[in-house]
């Protein structure tokens, strides 16, 4: 029988087991005596997370009689929920969920240094504090978006890190297209863009020696149910959601089914074909050649023209008396 005080760490195992049974035997019902005697588990304990489940967003019908039937499920991005739908080969085949957490990237590096393997993922149905880059926030309130952080580990020398950040931006915004017909541009270096405004944000963080990378956490927030009245004044005008450009909710958990898949191809073909096709994507989608901008970099502010990015992911400006400089981190602005 089930250990004394095994609810405080074992619930959301014991819940998902009880899904995964319900589901398999879905529409029909499954008697609390069998899910008892397959999960080892007291019939009164089966009862306690039942009503646990109901409180998350299932609909569970109980009679006594017959057991439990599973109704309805909710949009969160369980393991139960979101393992069904994957059609990945190997990435987000192993999720660590949970339902609310300080900042899913720091989750990742923390498993990442533990040893967690390529393609497990983080995901979190809010973010107490949900990080940008620089030090920034990254607004992320419970069960609307999406908050996922992959480790990979990628061969490759520590300069070529940011071609991770494009890869994932390319990655995205296609999985953004792929889901809304909706057409993302990218905003150098990670911000995703939906009629001018930012609708999902990369963090890409890597730990590494001098000559290699011990891992990549990818750290990506989409918005995605996000109505314009939650968005703090600041960034009102500045963000969007999927919800509110394509005018209606979206399923989460296919958002996110959408966006390992592509996050799959795409890192595959930039570990069989290196930097040129994710360059050419990016360079598709985000049409910078050409267009004037200020950029700040490290407290400096500097005005040209935008003319490339490079191999390793810079970026390429024209200043007014003709110099090129090579821009490696900062955020930048369009001007008219
Ligand atoms: P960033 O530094 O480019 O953008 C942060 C800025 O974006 C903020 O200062 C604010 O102005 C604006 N902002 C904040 N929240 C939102 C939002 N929800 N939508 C639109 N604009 C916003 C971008 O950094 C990187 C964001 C990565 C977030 C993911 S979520 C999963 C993972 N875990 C984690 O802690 N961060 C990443």
């Amino acid at each position: 029988m089930a250990l004394a005080g095994w609810e405080d760490y074992e619930g959301p195992m014991v819940d998902e087991e009880i899904l995964r049974l319900l589901k398999d035997h879905s529409p029909g019902f499954l008697s609390g005596e069998e899910i008892s005697r397959r999960l080892k588990v007291t019939r009164a304990a089966i009862w306690k997370r039942v009503r646990h489940l109901r409180a998350l967003g299932y609909e569970i019908e109980a009679s006594t009689r017959t057991g439990y039937r599973l109704i309805r499920s909710p949009d969160l991005l369980t393991p139960s929920e979101v393992r069904p739908l994957l059609r990945t080969k190997w990435m987000g085949r192993s999720i660590h969920h949970f339902h609310a957490m300080d900042s899913t990237n720091s989750m990742a590096y923390q498993l990442a240094l533990q040893g967690a393997e390529e393609g497990e993922i983080v995901v979190a149905e809010s973010q107490k504090k949900g990080r940008g880059r620089l030090g920034r926030k990254w607004f992320s309130p419970p069960l609307t978006n999406l908050y996922l952080s992959i480790i990979l580990r990628p061969e490759i020398p520590p300069q070529q890190a940011s071609l991770m950040t494009l890869m994932a931006a390319v990655a995205t915004a296609d999985a953004i297209h792929k889901f809304s017909g909706l057409q993302p541009m990218i905003k150098w270096p990670n911000d995703i863009l939906l009629k001018n405004r930012k609708v999902a944000g990369l963090l890409n963080e890597i730990h590494s020696e001098m000559d290699r990378i011990h891992f990549v956490v990818l750290g990506i927030g989409v918005n995605l149910n996000m109505d314009e009245k939650m968005f703090s004044k600041e960034i009102r005008s500045l963000a969007t959601s999927l919800k509110r450009e394509m005018g209606q909710s979206v399923s989460r958990k296919a958002f996110l089914q959408t966006l390992l898949e592509e996050l799959e191809i795409w890192y595959e073909t930039f570990l069989k074909e290196g930097a040129p096709p994710i360059l050419q994507a990016w360079r598709d989608k985000a049409q910078i050649h050409g267009r004037p901008v200020k950029v700040t970099s490290f407290g400096e502010i500097l005005s040209g023209t935008a003319i490339d990015v490079d191999n390793d992911g810079a970026l390429i400006l024209e200043t007014k008396a003709g110099e090129r400089k090579r821009v490696v981190a900062g955020d930048i602005e369009y001007k008219r």
